[in-house]
């Protein structure tokens, strides 16, 4: 049996590097789930790496894989550990301990990544990936071992004669038996570690689910003016004027859903200027004067056409209202600090001017997104949202706690970054209907989409076919300045390769430029504009 004396010999190590990997990955899914879902070494390592990401790879990233980036992500990072399993398995047939070492180091990787994170809170985060590479290196050296029985070993190993009888000749043989066994165990161990890690950790969220699902939104004291019934256009194809929770675009850093107990939840407020420190809870938040409006969000990464722009029935709390309570003073009213940073519970920080949370816009610590408590993706329990910032600067998820400092002082997470400390929306319009490259018959097509221009309100919104001149599109009766419209404009198609550019005009009279310019440092201007053929 010379093909399976000598030559599978390495395939089979490389096998041995994957099955270790694999159990290595799997013991720490188990531990992670018993420690902290998020000390898992995949997912903190990918944390580490999108912190690390530098902003232009990160907005391509965005704008090619949308949502799905983190999974690309975590697939990405599963792709290279696979490669250098097979690598290390292929490096330990020669030096055994060495391939063993290896392993180790990335447990090392690992649990240096897991602790280093900004919501770890405790080195006992080092575990998954310290004890899943154990568990991994160990099992490398094993298998390793059954593949490098010497000749002379003892007869009873199968690999040592030849099912024709005669005695393998060759230098080294290999425990067949053995390593079968040894290999099939540790992938069904490996299976069970990774599937009862998973199910461990679904029970985890449980206490978060079950706080949400116990909320039940009281009347706001400010309740949203009814949508007026001109602000809806019926449109095929145009974006709904309020987009359903499971349709809002999602755009944030968390490799894991943060899942946050409401009844156990904090929030404190503190920092430079206030007066009196508040400690609130969220039945604290419930029991207040609530709010209700209407408000669109954007996210400074959307670039002129593109899909992270939302609209939303908000309720929450003043944000106004409790920084007054805490006794904090806008910096026209001679106050200390001018800029709130909301922290997240997974690390995130977020700073926004005090001079516009205070002065009379609707920013709240919104508590309900249409009608139900926030999604978990949307930031349960409590998010910030400021009517007329970007997300980046303004609309924190999963919120801990507010701290009254100086954009002097510190730079949050995106500014590090390099985007800009102030971002306020820029005016947009986008062509919602037809979509690039629709074939549309020639005859009347309806051309349509949405403005914003949020806190200004839109004002004007201009299609223009080709070269030709521009044309006032009809808008959508105004809802609130905080809102986006939509807009429509019938047109006589004729035969032939168009663009339809569209542009919009705010109630400052600020146009959206012709310019374009790219979604770093503070959001991306140019008009809009679609190819289509009408045949
Ligand atoms: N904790 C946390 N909050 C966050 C982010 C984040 O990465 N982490 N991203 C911000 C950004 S960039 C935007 S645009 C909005 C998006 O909110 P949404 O996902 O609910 O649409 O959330 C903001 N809040
Ligand atoms: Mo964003």
């Amino acid at each position: 049996m010379k093909i399976l004396s000598k030559g599978i010999r390495l395939p089979l190590a490389a096998l041995s590097g994957l099955l270790a990997g694999l159990a290595a990955l799997a013991v720490a899914e188990l531990v992670s789930a018993a420690v902290r879902p998020e000390a898992g070494p995949v997912i903190a390592v990918g944390g580490a790496a999108i912190d690390r990401t530098p902003p232009a790879l990160k907005d391509w990233a965005i704008r090619h894989f949308g949502t799905h980036d983190k999974l690309v992500l975590q697939l990405g990072i599963l792709a290279v550990l696979a490669l250098l399993a097979l690598v290390l398995g292929v490096l330990a047939l020669r030096f055994r301990r060495v391939g063993a070492a290896g392993v180790l180091l990335f447990g090392v990787v690992g649990a240096m990544a897991a602790v280093t994170r900004p919501d770890s809170t405790s080195t006992v985060d080092a575990l998954p990936s310290v004890v899943g590479s154990l568990a991994g290196a160990g099992l490398l050296y094993v298998l390793i071992g059954r593949l490098s029985v010497r000749t002379g070993s003892p007869s009873e190993t199968y690999g040592a004669t030849g099912p024709d009888g005669r005695t393998a000749t060759g230098t080294e043989n290999w425990d067949r038996r053995g390593f079968v066994i040894a290999a099939s165990a540790a992938a069904a161990a490996s299976a069970g570690a990774g599937l009862l890690g998973r199910s461990l950790k679904n029970t985890r969220g449980q206490g978060a689910i079950a706080s949400r699902s116990r909320v039940s939104l009281p009347r706001p004291a400010s309740a949203a003016r009814p949508v007026p019934p001109g602000a809806v256009l019926h449109t095929p194809d145009i974006s709904p004027f309020v987009t359903p929770n499971g349709d809002f675009y999602r755009v944030d850093t968390a490799l894991v859903v943060p899942k946050v107990d409401a009844s156990s939840w904090r929030m404190k407020i503190h920092g430079q200027g206030v007066r009196r420190p508040l400690t609130l809870t969220f039945q604290d938040l419930l029991n207040r004067r609530l709010i209700e409006r209407d408000i669109t969000l954007t996210c400074v990464s959307n670039e002129v056409g593109g899909p992270y722009v939302g609209n939303a029935r908000w309720i929450g709390v003043p944000l106004a209202d409790l920084l007054k309570e805490a006794g904090v003073r806008p910096p026209s009213r001679g106050g200390p600090a001018d800029q709130l940073v909301a922290r997240s519970v997974d690390g995130m920080t977020i700073g926004s001017p005090v001079e516009d949370i205070m002065d009379g816009r609707d920013a709240m610590l919104a508590l309900g997104m249409n009608g139900e408590p926030l999604p978990f993706v949307h930031g349960f329990p409590v998010r910030m949202v400021v009517p007329g910032l970007y997300g980046y600067v303004s609309a924190c998820k999963w919120l801990q706690s507010l701290e009254l400092t100086t954009f002097a002082a510190y730079d949050s997470y995106w500014v590090k970054r390099s985007w800009a400390r102030k971002a306020p929306i820029k005016t947009e319009s986008r062509i919602d209907t037809p979509k690039p490259f629709a074939r549309p018959k020639p005859g009347t097509v309806m051309i349509a989409g949405v403005a914003w221009a949020q806190h200004r309100g839109i004002d004007r919104v201009e299609v223009r076919v080709d070269d030709g001149p521009w044309t006032q599109a009809d808008l959508a009766v105004e809802d609130t300045t905080d809102t986006w419209r939509q807009w429509s404009l019938p047109w006589k198609a004729t035969s032939g390769a168009h663009t339809l550019t569209v542009r919009a005009t705010d109630r400052t009279g600020q146009a959206q430029t012709e310019q374009r310019t790219p979604t770093i440092p503070s959001g991306a201007d140019g008009w809009h504009s679609v190819v289509i053929t009408v045949d």
